[in-house]
């Protein structure tokens, strides 16, 4: 029997197990909408900007490790979509979006709504597809759900112009092979033992895990390689949750906002192992002071990644999980070091560094600093909620004093630093996961960035949970003027135009609560941890308050700038008034 092009998409989702995407509807994609008006197995979220949709459905994928699915209409439609699909892209994210276009015969003529998003969305998809025939449709989307899960994961994009969806084939759900694409998931035993030996021998070794630990599944085998080999590890802020952040082994973040003892242990390393990581410049500060003394083993997936920013002595290209499952085999029985002794003299030179300058910040019972708000969302929730976040000082006090247990459990834009993210991602990730805590901490600026998805989390009952830190800033930014551009706020203080959050929330039907001093913080996250509904917490918090350590650009990582004692920070206050 022959279907349409919407019914092979509508068939194509069921046999690849969608149960939900995230949309929004227009005149080319009409066809499909109008199937899923009383579609049983597949129900579409309406959100309310195309960014949204991408974002929920990246925080969905993220949380789940399933694959999130987007549907648009065509031009601005389709253009909506990019800085969500960019998003992904940078954090190898897989989600497929489907945008309509206009009709074949029209493609190229300025049709009304026409955009060209398959050459838009090239450099920032993994693949992308426009659907010319519908004989080759469920081919298509089987193989975009391939691409965008395996290897190194990504964004896939399907342009389905109206014709093709409006006419009629055999549904076939054929078998797929895709010459060109084979991504190496073994790695190479002879450079794995290579490692092995290369850590047997290492006294100062450091793991910096990244997000591969956590697309690969691998976070078991990486707790069995640091506790048996006795290494330190550091997350990249992508890696956060790979590892526990409260394991004795546990370095945090490191880079530009990370811990001294990370930025310390690595510069001081002769060892240094990274896992799923790319050497992001965050990370790295300046690369030709970083890390001078250590041999560098590299593990991950995309060969492309390897050797891109910095040396390295030994590159395993495969799947972190399966590497790391040999390498503790190897490890195991052939590299039988006394570990604890081998590792005594570097765990306790970083425990001095430990010491010396801890993770922490100047408390007031006065005002509300934010780090505060962060630390009582973490103890309230025993690390236990799925936190997402915006960008800015949200962000990194988030992944400072946050301590990530469990993998999949921090969704935040990494590389690209979209602000607006964090509320539609979260949205994605309560829709996966109904009953858990959804927490976005999101910064004044950030949250107004896709605040209208009020509406998509109120009409679908879905309680997320959101904790703006609002210092009337782009505080980031201003942090970066404070210190780099001689305090000229130019365009970064957003003040008497910040919205009263509270009315926002209950105008969308929404629960808005407010703290303005430190002890109404823990009763408004507990009354909001509370109730069933989507809920703004309006958090005060002092305006001033920088992310600190911070590695200035182009510095290497080790030369950190540090708090401020307060009488200088006063006098800059008055400075700025
Ligand atoms: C879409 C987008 N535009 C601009 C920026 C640049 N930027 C980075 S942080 C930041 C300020 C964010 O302000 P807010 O959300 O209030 O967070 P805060 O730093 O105050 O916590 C800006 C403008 C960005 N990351 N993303
Ligand atoms: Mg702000």
């Amino acid at each position: 029997m022959k279907i349409s092009g919407a019914e092979i998409f509508i068939e194509s989702l069921k046999k690849e197990g969608v149960k939900h995407i995230f949309g929004y509807p227009g005149g080319v994609v009409l066809n499909i909408f109008d199937l899923l008006y009383d579609n049983k197995d597949i129900q579409l979220i309406l959100t309310r900007h195309e960014q949204g949709a991408v974002h929920a459905a990246d925080g969905y994928a993220r949380s789940t490790g399933k694959a999130g699915v987007a549907l648009v209409t065509s031009g601005p439609g389709a253009t909506n979509t990019i800085t969500g699909i960019a998003t992904a892209s940078m954090d190898s994210v897989p989600i497929v979006v489907f945008s309509g276009q206009v009709p074949t015969m029209l493609i190229g003529n300025d049709a009304f709504q026409e955009a060209d998003i398959v050459g838009i969305s090239r450099p920032c998809t993994k693949y992308n597809y426009l659907a010319k025939d519908v004989k080759d449709l469920s081919r298509i989307v089987k193989e975009a759900f391939y691409i965008a899960m395996s290897g190194r994961p990504g964004p896939v994009l399907i342009d389905l112009p109206k014709d093709v969806t409006a006419s009629k084939t055999e549904f076939t759900w054929p078998e797929i092979k895709i010459r060109s694409y084979n991504p190496t998931y073994e790695g190479n035993k002879w450079m794995i033992t290579q490692a092995a030996h290369a850590i047997g021998k290492s006294k100062r070794a450091v793991i910096i895990a990244g997000g591969g630990v956590i697309l690969s599944g691998g976070s078991k085998e990486l707790r069995e390689l640091a506790e048996y080999t006795e290494i330190p590890v550091t997350m990249t802020l992508m890696g956060l949750g790979s590892f526990h952040g409260n394991h004795k082994l546990s370095l945090g973040m490191p880079g530009m906002h990370g811990t001294y003892y990370a930025n310390k242990a690595i510069q001081g390393s002769d060892l240094l192992i990274a896992i799923g990581m790319r050497f992001d410049d965050r990370v790295t500060g300046k690369l030709d002071a970083f890390a001078p003394n250590a041999k560098i083993i590299q593990i991950d997936i995309d060969p492309t990644s390897i050797r891109k920013n910095v040396r390295v002595d030994i590159p395993i290209v495969g799947d972190v999980k399966r590497v790391l499952t040999l390498l503790n085999k190897i490890l195991k029985e052939d590299v039988k070091e006394q570990w604890a002794e081998v590792r005594k003299a570097w765990l306790k030179q970083i425990d001095e560094w430990r010491q010396e300058r801890p993770m922490t910040y100047t408390y007031s019972d006065e005002v509300i600093k934010p780090q505060f708000v962060v630390e009582k969302i973490c103890e309230l929730t025993k690390g236990n909620a799925i936190i997402s976040t915006e960008v800015g000082q949200n962000q990194m006090w988030t992944a400072q004093f946050y301590k990530f247990n469990k993998p999949r459990t921090l969704l935040t834009s990494g590389g690209l630093g979209t602000m607006g993210y964090g509320f539609p991602a979260a949205i994605g990730a309560q829709l996966a996961y109904p009953d858990k805590l959804v927490i976005d901490i999101a910064g004044d600026g950030s949250i107004q960035m896709n605040i209208q998805e009020l509406a998509t989390a109120v009409i679908n009952k879905l309680p997320v949970k959101v904790a703006i830190l609002n210092n009337r800033y782009l505080g980031m930014v201003r942090q970066w003027q404070e210190l780099f551009f001689k305090e000229r706020y130019s365009h970064t203080k957003l003040d008497e135009s910040v919205p009263d959050f509270v009315k926002i929330a209950e105008a969308y039907g929404a629960v808005g609560l407010r703290a303005t001093k430190p002890g109404e913080v823990e009763p408004v996250l507990k009354e909001a941890f509370k109730t069933k509904r989507t809920v703004f917490m309006d958090f005060v918090v002092d305006w001033k308050e920088k992310v600190f350590p911070m590695v200035p650009p182009g510095a290497p990582i080790d030369q950190m700038l540090f708090e401020e004692p307060e009488e200088k920070a006063e006098k800059k206050l008055k400075a700025v008034k």
